[in-house]
């Protein structure tokens, strides 16, 4: 039998569809969900639940001790708007939930962890297009500092201690069941809101302001077929590129009026444009595929197409 699997964050944006995923394939009372603060009642209800603050080691040690959990998903984190407006308490938990779990697994407690980094890792001296697996970073975000410190930090671990910590380097993610909160590319998502509610959206960000992107599910896999590969097959336990599709406002709003032709859109930049204008604007992620066959499924249109015929259903019911 499968030991419990532990998510910190699950109430989040990707923590939420990860829960549901993992109970899908291993069962939901497998899987405990945690976050510092009541998910949606379908989450809470449909497998073990616990309060629980991502930068406490001890109230973590005794949920993993409790229910004998073998793997840990660090979902808790402050993304990158939110993070320059609250930099130490970014610093803060991004950092202190990594010690957290990493230290459990050193000292034996648990024997995998998962934890998301972000193409916020790169900085504004990094080659734009298929931005590379290794390369200048020089981040200039406070999320972005954290989030590489958080990598170096889990090499340091894997090569010292031999812990088996294993990490992805999320792009902007866009999902019609849970909004994201406090990122620079939640615009990918609020958009599709805004096209079936009012027909009208105001984009904090330029126009042509090119970032990479990826549909929920991808990421899911994604995480989930990381995780679930052999040990021999990871080369890198810093974190792995991962690439789906690019586009900028005007390109997804483009993609929305092939559907919704009266939508508009309005360009109002705001602090957001400078953290965009520091990312990557597509992403090289062959050794992702090489080494554990990662492949994305969704590009804009069918990104477009499954957003928007499923916030039509949510709004009929
Ligand atoms: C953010 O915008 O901060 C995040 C990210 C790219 O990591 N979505």
């Amino acid at each position: 039998m499968r030991k419990p699997i532990l998510i910190l964050g699950a109430c989040g944006q990707i923590g939420t569809e990860l829960t549901y995923e993992l109970r899908s394939i291993f069962g939901g009372e497998n899987i405990i969900a945690s976050d510092i603060r009541e998910g949606n009642e379908s989450l809470m209800q449909a497998g073990p639940f616990e309060l629980l603050d991502a930068t406490n080691y001890e109230a973590i040690e005794d949920v993993i001790m409790h229910y004998e959990v073998e793997e840990v998903y660090l979902m808790a984190a402050m993304l990158s708007a939110t993070a320059e407006k609250f930099p130490m308490r970014a610093w803060n938990l991004n950092m202190n939930s990594l010690f957290n779990v990493l230290n459990l697994a050193k000292e034996g407690k648990i024997e995998k962890i998962f934890w998301p980094s972000s193409i916020a890792v790169f900085g504004p001296n990094t080659p734009k297009e298929s931005t590379p697996q290794s390369t200048l970073m020089e981040p200039s975000t406070v999320y972005g500092i954290s989030k590489q410190s958080g990598e170096r930090w889990c090499e340091y671990y894997f090569k010292k201690f031999g812990v088996d910590v294993r990490s992805v380097r999320y792009p902007g993610l866009i999902s019609w069941k849970t909004m994201p909160g406090g990122g620079t590319t939640d615009y990918a998502v609020e958009i599709y809101h805004a096209a079936i509610n009012s027909g009208f959206y105001k984009c904090f960000l330029k126009e042509d302001t090119k970032l990479p992107m990826m549909y929920m599910d991808d990421a899911v896999k994604a995480t989930i077929s990381l995780m679930l590969s052999p040990r021999k097959n990871i080369k890198t336990h810093a974190s792995y590129n991962l690439g789906s599709m690019s586009f900028s406002p005007q390109e997804i709003a483009a993609s929305i009026q092939k559907h919704i032709p009266e939508f508009e859109i309005s360009y109002s930049p705001d602090f957001r444009q400078q953290i965009a204008d520091s990312w990557p604007k597509s992403i090289d992620d062959s050794q992702a595929r090489q080494d554990w066959n990662w492949s994305p499924e969704f590009d804009l249109k069918k990104t477009t197409a499954t957003m928007l015929s499923n916030l039509r259903r949510k709004v009929r019911e």
